[in-house]
């Protein structure tokens, strides 16, 4: 079939609206009338060219939701019609990573997302004039229909607005999920959030969710803390105007430092303060941030023996099939809020205008509707 798309051609180039072919899907497979998808900080890293392990010419997008047209052989958990998020990190119930509850990392198509294609190794999706194009994550939203594996999508209730459930694709699962999953925070703790972006309100409103006491958010853009007030934050902290190094003064402001903190800006400097402001004897510290390629995060192994625990998490920890169709739950049932993060909404013309945005710092989320 031909679909519109918006095809990132090369490295630092805006993305091309274009028809493409794409392939009707094959054993295991599904294929996806994709109707919003959300513009992720990690699209942009590719795009830009700043990923050293970028691939060209691909359809960019890991964020969306849609609905099933088709399946392919052997597919028995979804139908047409079905409402469906598609997952970057899926979830086979099978291979040794998804049998072990300490882990989400399912790794029964890791290799063949890892290289844009398949589990078989080829790509559905090419130009018209028959040059392939490769897939992204698995995923490929930048495309109004795609083709996942079928455990690469989270059925969902089909009540659920598709412009706003998008979002859960990636940002709201991840910041949601590092606090329930990853540091699993009780009623009553103190935690302080790094970054107040798409990843970190979400984390804040899921803490506000798990009933810490205390929330404190920390962003260089001062413009970032009104929505943050919104979510849940109770104190805001400006590094520019703290005289002196910040842990220190954050471990003051808090009483001795969080019970959890969390770094969602991707800086390993930022990391570090984040460990360094975790209590002694028992701070967590939560890495979601995503740090260029070949970064190294340090602190003195002192900050470790004296009881500092240091983690990362990748999709918030949740298993995609099992979780996101809950969260969507909670934002219906209205126990998490999204629309107020979705600042703008497009039109995939309007694409390149969203990482625009994205770049001067003007939106939390941009989403584009098919
Ligand atoms: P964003 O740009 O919307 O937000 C980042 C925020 O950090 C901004 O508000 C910015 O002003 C602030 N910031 C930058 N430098 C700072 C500093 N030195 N001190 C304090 N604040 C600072 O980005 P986002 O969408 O929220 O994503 C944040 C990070 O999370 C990215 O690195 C992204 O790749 C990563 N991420 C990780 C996962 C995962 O599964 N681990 C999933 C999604 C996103
Ligand atoms: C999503 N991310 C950043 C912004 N939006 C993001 C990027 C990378 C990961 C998670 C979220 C991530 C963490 C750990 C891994 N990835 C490796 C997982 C593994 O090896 O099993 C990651 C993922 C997918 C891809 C690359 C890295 C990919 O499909 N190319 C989950
Ligand atoms: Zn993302
Ligand atoms: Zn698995």
């Amino acid at each position: 079939m031909r679909t519109k798309a918006a095809v990132a051609l090369e490295a630092g180039k805006p993305l091309e609206i274009m028809d493409v072919n794409l392939d009707a899907p094959k054993e295991g497979e599904v294929l996806v009338e994709v109707k919003a998808t959300g513009l992720c900080h990690t699209d942009d890293f590719t795009l830009s060219g700043a990923d050293p392990e970028g691939q060209f010419p691909a359809i960019l997008g890991h964020e969306g939701a849609g609905v099933v047209v088709e399946v392919g052989p052997g597919v028995k958990s979804l139908k047409p019609g079905d409402h469906v998020i598609p997952l970057y990190t899926p979830e086979c119930r099978e291979c040794e990573y998804c049998l072990n509850p300490k882990t989400n990392l399912c790794q029964a198509i890791r290799g063949t997302q890892g290289q844009g294609v398949m589990p078989d190794g080829t790509s559905r999706f090419s130009m018209t004039d028959g040059t392939p194009l490769l897939h992204y994550m698995g995923c490929s939203t930048f495309a109004n229909h795609t083709v996942l594996p079928e455990i690469a999508l989270a059925k969902i209730r089909s009540d659920a607005p598709f412009d706003k459930v998008c979002y859960i694709g990636c940002g709201v699962t991840t910041g949601i999920g590092a606090v329930v999953n990853t540091a699993k925070v009780e009623i009553g703790a103190t935690a302080i959030v790094f970054g107040l972006g798409g990843i970190g309100l979400n984390v804040i409103q899921g803490l506000r969710l798990a009933g810490a006491d205390r929330i404190v958010g920390v962003d260089i853009n001062p413009d970032k803390a009104d929505m943050a007030w919104k979510f849940g934050m109770t104190d805001f902290v400006n590094p520019s105007e703290v005289e002196g190094a910040l842990a220190p003064y954050l471990v003051e402001m808090t009483g001795g430092g969080g019970d959890y903190t969390f770094d969602a800006t991707g800086n390993v400097d930022v990391m570090r303060t984040a460990l360094e402001s975790a209590h002694k004897g028992w701070g967590e510290s939560v890495i979601i941030g995503v740090a260029p390629a070949g970064a190294e995060i340090a602190t003195r192994p002192f900050q470790l023996v004296t009881g500092r625990v240091w983690k990362g998490t990748a999709f918030g920890g949740a298993s995609g099939r099992t979780d996101v169709p809950r969260i969507v739950d909670w934002y219906m049932d209205g126990k998490i809020e999204i629309d107020p993060m979705i600042t703008h909404t497009l039109t995939l013309e309007e694409i390149n205008k969203g990482f625009d945005m994205m770049h001067a710092g003007e939106s939390i989320r941009s989403v584009v509707v098919y």
